[in-house]
């Protein structure tokens, strides 16, 4: 009888063990940020959103703070499927889908609205589309703000204080002959060295939003921030093909749709983000000024002229500008 009892209880236990825990199958999902950053946070969201809607045989675990990788690797490692998920910036795929260099050029969008609009419509499907001859499924693209200057040694006032200044990027060809085309020297470096690179003098700068200056603590070294807002570049939310072939159709459907649902959360996140992060820096004594961005538009024509290169791209940035 007591044994009999027990045995329930253990069981009644175990089962609620079970209930409380994970989904039957765990996808991973890669994040350089860390825990609390919108697009960990949206990704989360997503998580829970599939759970529910699979009624609990999928679930998704979020990877944050580059504990799987820096970016260019988890895009290898999603490519070969060792990775489900894996929110990115498109910059790290400018060199392996083509098509991501168009919305990753200096002074394409003239505002967050301009981009989210674009990336809502025809244009985002044909870009998330682009990513399936590269072993990935595009799934949705979440906000990024504009991406400013920031430096330890002074405050850019004009095209002039920028000629020889070494600045960190993303490691994208556009992104380097963005900052060359600008009279600086880029540094193409992974995320999570940019720290130490501004602290020892590798570099006198790098360029971002306001949540990851804050958020990776660069702006405990780099005490100039300029708002020049050369890029509103979109972040990605993809999945590794082999991962996605494994889901039926009608998983496909929840999960894509799931991921669409997402995007409208990431954007709250993102908006009261970006004002707090921007209020954090600022009481931390960052000198913040803004610049007359018509010199770094007018540097930026060579850069476009490079990448526009066939009719498909050149059509796609017009298509861009005509949007509204
Ligand atoms: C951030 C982006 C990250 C990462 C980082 C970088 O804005 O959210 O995914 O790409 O920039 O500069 O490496």
């Amino acid at each position: 009888m007591y044994i009999s009892r027990l045995t329930t209880l253990a069981f009644a236990v175990g089962s609620l063990l079970i209930g409380s825990a994970s989904a039957q199958t765990q996808l991973r999902s890669a994040d350089t940020h860390p825990d609390g950053y919108p697009t960990v946070e949206a990704v989360k969201y997503l998580g829970e959103l599939i759970k529910e809607r699979t009624a609990g045989r999928y679930g998704v675990e979020v990877y944050h703070s580059a504990q799987l990788g820096e970016e260019k690797d988890t895009i290898e490692q999603t490519q070969a499927g060792v990775i489900d998920f894996n929110r990115v910036s498109m910059g790290p795929f400018n060199g392996i889908v083509p098509l991501t260099r168009v919305p990753s050029l200096p002074y394409i969008f003239r505002s967050t609205d301009h981009m989210r609009h674009t990336m809502d419509g025809p244009i985002g499907e044909e870009i998330l589309k682009a990513f399936e001859a590269h072993n990935l499924v595009g799934l949705a693209f979440y906000d990024s703000g504009a991406r400013s200057f920031y430096n330890t040694k002074k405050p850019i006032t004009s095209l002039d204080d920028l000629k020889g200044m070494k600045f960190r990027v993303i490691q994208s060809d556009v992104f380097v002959d963005m900052v060359n085309a600008l009279g600086a020297n880029a540094t193409p470096m992974a995320y999570g060295e940019v720290y130490s690179a501004l602290e020892t003098g590798v570099i006198d700068g790098a360029e971002n939003n306001w949540p990851s200056f804050e958020s990776a603590k660069h702006f405990e070294v780099a005490k100039y921030y300029t708002i020049d807002q050369h890029q509103i570049v979109p972040e990605v939310l993809v999945m590794s093909k082999s991962s996605w072939d494994k889901l039926t159709p009608e998983d496909q459907a929840i999960f894509r749709q799931a991921a669409k649902d997402s995007v409208v959360k990431m954007r709250e996140l993102w908006d009261a983000r970006e004002k707090k992060s921007r209020e954090i820096v600022e009481a931390a004594g960052v000198k913040i000024n803004e610049i007359d961005k018509q010199p770094l538009i007018d540097a930026m024509k060579p850069v476009h002229e490079k990448y526009l290169s066939t009719p498909e791209l050149k059509d796609m940035a017009a298509r861009i500008q005509a949007t509204e």
